[in-house]
């Protein structure tokens, strides 16, 4: 009788590594209008008026605050999308990227 091989069976599950992350920090001016800063972090980071309406009085006392994270390639688009958004219509608006610390 010839002796079946079983396939062998997996059952650890595959270690799959989540990507890094970057926040995202939006920086303070003088010039931006409050009510354009919580339209722009409702619409461009999914935020609810009240969660944008802190994020924006946090940035306004604090210099600058964490908009949201994300890998790299989305981080990088946001920027882009949130300093055209702002260019667009006259602010003078910055942000940046800074790598999440991993653990
Ligand atoms: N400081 C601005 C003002 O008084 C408001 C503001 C908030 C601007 C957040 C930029 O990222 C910003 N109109």
């Amino acid at each position: 009788m010839p002796t079946i091989q079983r396939p062998e069976i997996q059952t650890e599950k595959p270690q799959l590594k989540k990507p890094p992350m970057y926040k995202v920090i939006m920086l303070n001016d003088d010039y931006t209008p409050m009510e354009f800063v919580v339209d722009l972090l409702c619409n461009l980071f999914r935020k609810s008026k009240d969660e944008a309406s802190r994020i924006m009085l946090s940035i306004h006392h604090q210099g600058e605050a964490v908009c949201a994270a994300y890998p790299k390639d989305i981080a990088e688009s946001k920027v882009v999308q949130v300093e055209n958004h702002c260019e667009a219509h006259g602010h003078p608006l910055k942000c940046r990227i800074e790598a999440e610390s991993s653990d």
